[in-house]
């Protein structure tokens, strides 16, 4: 069926979470709903904080807007708002926001009858992004522990934080995050590269069955996931990435306090091997 007409048959009332038929409708391709309208507001809203942020810092250089955290120790309090306050409200926001972007995609699935894998996906973000800015300061006791809004400060937190804990490479969960991440991209790779192959054949030939796709992965490595099981795979490793992430940052700090390369000690003190580990070696591999 063509999108248009699609549209034109799928485009009826119903499914709302809240607000009834209140805002179910559309504007242009955008579904509005209850939540498109709490969407607008906390973009807007958090837009135009950091906007007069900008302006109180004296620069609209994109790289250079810098919307940080309140100093430690304002701890768990309101801060006055060119001081952090600021951040909290965009926070608050930003948290708003994605959340109703969330509720706003489940609207649409329930609309469609579809299943919820979608915004189930990006939960996982939203669990990584409120790690950061409202788990993890309330456990540490400081909003200030909180990444800084601006493209080059929060790259200077990541560092800042990474070294913070001496090595963050060393960190397990992190590790375990890393290989998620490479593998997602692994699997996209292969994935993109194995239907492009098959089902988008040059001129004048014809396109080729998920048996020549699942035969290509038999005869190379002698298994095929499948084509509905690569999705499933590539759903599984991405969400796990990003949970990985969140808790290698969780247990930075309101768990483990010293450096990575410490954690490692139990490793290195097993006994199987042997006695008289060297002194080096107790500080942790390299750290
Ligand atoms: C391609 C979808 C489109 C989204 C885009 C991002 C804004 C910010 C705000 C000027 C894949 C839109 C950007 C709305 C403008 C102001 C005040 C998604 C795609 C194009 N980061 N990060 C970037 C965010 C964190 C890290 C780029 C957001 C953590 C590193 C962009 C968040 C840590 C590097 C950006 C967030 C961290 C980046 C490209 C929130 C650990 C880079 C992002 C809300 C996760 C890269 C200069 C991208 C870069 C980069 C946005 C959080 C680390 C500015 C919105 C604190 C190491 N981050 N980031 O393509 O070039 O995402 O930085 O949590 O090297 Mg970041
Ligand atoms: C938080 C983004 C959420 C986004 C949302 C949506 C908008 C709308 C609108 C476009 C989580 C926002 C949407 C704003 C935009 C329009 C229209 C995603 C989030 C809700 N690291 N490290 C990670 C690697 C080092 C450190 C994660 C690699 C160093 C710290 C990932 C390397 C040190 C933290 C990762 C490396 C260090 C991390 C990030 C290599 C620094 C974190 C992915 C090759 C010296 C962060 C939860 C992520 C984390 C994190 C990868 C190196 C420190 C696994 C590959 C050794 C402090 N690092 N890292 O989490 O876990 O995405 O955050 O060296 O806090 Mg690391
Ligand atoms: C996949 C796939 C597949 C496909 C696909 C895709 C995955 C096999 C079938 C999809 C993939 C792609 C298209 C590839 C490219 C995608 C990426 C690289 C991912 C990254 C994407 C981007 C960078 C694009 C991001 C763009 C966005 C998010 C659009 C921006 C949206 C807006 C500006 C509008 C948002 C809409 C909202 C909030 C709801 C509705 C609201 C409005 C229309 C605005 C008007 C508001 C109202 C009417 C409400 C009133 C508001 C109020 C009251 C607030 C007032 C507040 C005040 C403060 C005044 O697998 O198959 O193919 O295609």
């Amino acid at each position: 069926m063509a999108l248009l007409s699609f549209e034109r048959k799928y485009r009826v009332r119903g499914g709302t979470l809240i607000g009834g038929d209140l805002f179910d409708f559309w504007v242009g391709p955008f579904y509005v709903g209850f939540f498109g309208v709490t969407t607008a507001f906390f973009t807007l809203l958090g837009t135009v904080l950091i906007f007069w942020g900008a302006s109180q810092q004296g620069t609209f250089n994109p790289w250079l807007i810098n919307i940080a955290p309140p100093d430690l120790s304002y701890g768990l309090g309101m801060a006055p708002l060119l001081e952090g306050g600021l951040w909290q409200i965009i926070t608050f926001c930003a948290t708003g926001a994605f959340i109703s972007w969330a509720l706003r995609e489940v609207e649409i699935c329930r609309k469609l009858g579809m299943g919820y894998h979608v915004p189930i996906g990006f939960s996982f973000a939203i669990l990584a992004y409120v790690t950061l800015v409202i788990f993890r300061p309330l456990l540490m006791g400081a909003w200030g522990h909180g990444f800084p809004y601006g493209i080059f400060s929060h790259l200077d937190w990541v560092s800042n934080t990474g070294y913070a804990y001496l090595h963050f490479h060393y960190n397990p969960a992190h590790m375990l995050a890393v290989t998620l991440f490479f593998t997602t991209t692994l699997a996209l790779a292969l994935h993109g590269a194995l239907i492009l192959s098959a089902a988008n054949p040059e001129e004048g030939t014809t396109a080729l069955t998920p048996d020549h796709e699942d035969t290509f992965f038999r005869d190379f490595i002698g298994y095929s996931i499948g084509p509905l099981g690569i999705h499933r795979l590539g759903w599984l490793l991405a969400i796990n990435a990003v949970f990985f992430s969140a808790v290698c940052i969780i247990i930075s700090g309101p768990i483990w306090t010293s450096g990575w390369p410490e954690w490692w000690n139990w490793w290195l003190n097993l006994p199987i091997w042997g006695t008289d580990p060297l002194p080096v070696y107790q500080s942790g591999f390299g750290g």
